[in-house]
């Protein structure tokens, strides 16, 4: 028989070998756990999985705090063969609707105080709802506290699925992305040797563990290290420089980098220890990484990387790191930049990053017709991110051809906005854009003509958002404008709105 292709397999052989060995440590809880309670913990989260009815091939929706047990209950989900489906916290009522009717779980774990909309959500669904507090509470920790700490792993071939995760991708609604084991493996194995991960490298964790970023390449990395995790539930800048000198490797968006120089008393004391700071997820600005070089004499490691394929490419890790370039394509994925047709353009020219490798997801979430108009014939996924490639294989990132502002490192689609602001009387017509913000990188701002009332009240409007949809998509500023710029075919021109209001965010 095959060995088993499930990737906790693998990570389970790094589990046994480390023991007694601290894998978590949580301050804010006083808790440590070691890899030898990561095998028994994910063991009894497995077996409270399967005691709700989940086998393998169904999906487990995740809308948690980030906690030890929401690690827990991503290992049990791999362990039993299941699909990890984790929501931002920030989604609110109608847009988890819609994953839970895309996705259709076996089960929703979701917080205490979320049970009623949930239980509301799935009532006339085949879907359990069980609860899992930041603190070891809720209804699926007291059953798995229940459970035998042995779980057989599920053998699961490299090709079934390990997650699902929605992302708008070039355009459009939210789709699931269907990660297999071995995109997730290959990648977590490229990177880790690729980071040069060595024994005794310890993994300070401020990001959440519902993207990618916080989740398979942080968690993944760490576990086949065998490494201590220092695990901060939220990103606050004073404890991860309180932290850094326990820590030799951090990873974060450009906001962790920004707000870090933001503290006067940051410097090299305190990035002593560190071995490797590496940022993604969003453009750095070529000005931080040199800030930050010159205050603490660590040049910041940029990769890039999207939902559909884990990580494309980095800066290396022995080689130059180059502000402003993503770096090279990482090992066994191949990567082109692409003219609309998908042909590879000559060294030096602007095009559509493609991208092809065992990283690379296997589909749209039940949208084949979906999948088919991103992949070209030749198998290679089209990112919609525009880049030229250097003679020598070098990228760097100059823009994006799909409609999507990134803030803070989190993808926000301006269509999802301009329907619902499209909605309200005063408003006629609305252009949502992203323009510089020092913090987030972009700020999300909308223009809109008037509509049908003259009570246009921005404040107001920007509340009622609030209540509608994840924070981070309401825009930070609604200006009024008597019309839209348009070219020749009626279409709204978004990059004459970002240059007229770049300046939106700027200090006085
Ligand atoms: C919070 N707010 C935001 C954001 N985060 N607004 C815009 N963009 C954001 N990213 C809102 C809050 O609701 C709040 O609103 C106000 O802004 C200030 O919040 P603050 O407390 O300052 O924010 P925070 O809680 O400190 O969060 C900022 C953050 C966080 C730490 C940068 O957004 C974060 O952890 N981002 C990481 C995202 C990530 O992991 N991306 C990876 C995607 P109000 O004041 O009105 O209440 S995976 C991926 O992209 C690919 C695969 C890749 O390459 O990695
Ligand atoms: P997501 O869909 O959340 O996985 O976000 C993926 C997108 O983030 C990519 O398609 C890029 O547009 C962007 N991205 C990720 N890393 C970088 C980076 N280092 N520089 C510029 N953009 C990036």
């Amino acid at each position: 028989m095959s060995e088993n292709q499930n990737l906790f397999a693998l990570l389970e052989s790094r589990f046994a070998e480390a023991g007694e060995q601290i894998a978590i440590e949580d301050d804010n809880r006083k808790i440590t756990v070691s890899y030898a309670d990561l095998l028994e913990r994910s063991g009894q989260y497995a077996n409270a999985l399967v005691s709700l009815g989940v086998a393998p091939g169904d999906r487990v929706t995740v809308q948690t705090d980030k906690s030890l047990e929401s690690v827990f209950l991503y290992l049990a989900t791999l362990r039993a063969g299941a699909v990890y489906q984790p929501l931002n916290t920030a989604y609110m009522g109608a847009e988890v609707e819609y994953f839970i009717s895309d996705a259709e779980p076996k089960v929703v774990v979701c917080r205490p105080q979320d049970e009623e909309q949930f239980a509301a959500l799935t009532k006339d669904r085949d879907t359990g709802v069980v609860t899992l507090g930041n603190d070891g509470t809720g209804s699926l920790a007291a059953l798995a506290q229940t459970q035998d700490t042995a779980f057989a792993t599920a053998r699961r071939a490299g090709d079934d699925l390990a997650g699902l995760l929605y992302t708008s991708g070039t355009t459009g609604r939210s789709k699931g992305a269907m990660l297999t084991h071995d995109n997730l493996t290959s990648n977590a194995v490229t990177l880790h040797r690729y980071w040069g991960f060595v024994p005794g490298d310890v993994l300070l964790h401020a990001l959440p563990v519902f993207h990618v970023h916080g989740l398979f390449v942080a968690l993944n990395i760490a576990f086949l290290n065998m490494s201590r995790i220092i695990w901060h539930d939220r990103f606050d800048v004073a404890r991860v420089i309180a932290d850094l000198p326990r820590a030799s490797v951090l990873m974060g968006v450009p906001t962790f980098y920004v707000r870090m120089l933001g503290q006067a008393d940051f410097g090299r004391e305190q990035c002593a220890g560190m071995r490797l700071f590496i940022a993604g997820s969003a453009p750095l600005l070529a000005e931080t990484h040199s800030q930050f070089a010159e205050r603490t004499g660590h040049r910041i490691l940029e990769r890039y990387g999207m939902t559909e394929t884990g990580m494309i490419t980095s800066n290396p890790y022995d080689g130059e790191r180059i502000a402003g370039t993503v770096g090279y394509a990482l090992p066994g994925i191949h990567v082109r930049i692409a003219d609309d047709d998908g042909n590879e353009v000559p060294r030096g020219e602007v095009g559509v990053i493609e991208v092809k490798g065992p990283n690379v997801f296997a589909g749209y979430w039940r949208m084949p017709e979906k999948t088919a108009e991103e992949f070209r014939q030749d198998g290679y996924f089209i990112t919609g991110d525009m880049a030229q490639m250097a003679d020598d294989g070098r990228i760097t990132i100059s823009g994006r051809s799909k409609d999507l502002i990134i803030s803070g490192g989190f993808n926000v689609y301006p269509k999802e906005i301009e329907l619902v602001l499209d909605e309200y009387d005063a408003i006629g017509e609305s252009a949502v854009i992203g323009v510089p913000h020092p913090d987030f990188g972009e700020g999300v701002i909308a223009v809109v003509t008037p509509g049908t009332s003259d009570a246009f009240d921005e404040a107001a409007i920007c509340g009622d958002l609030a209540g509608r949809m994840a924070k981070f998509k309401v825009p930070k500023r609604i200006f009024m404008a008597d019309a839209l710029p348009r070219n020749a075919m009626g279409k709204v021109q978004k990059a004459e709105l970002r240059a007229q209001y770049q300046d939106s965010f700027k200090g006085p």
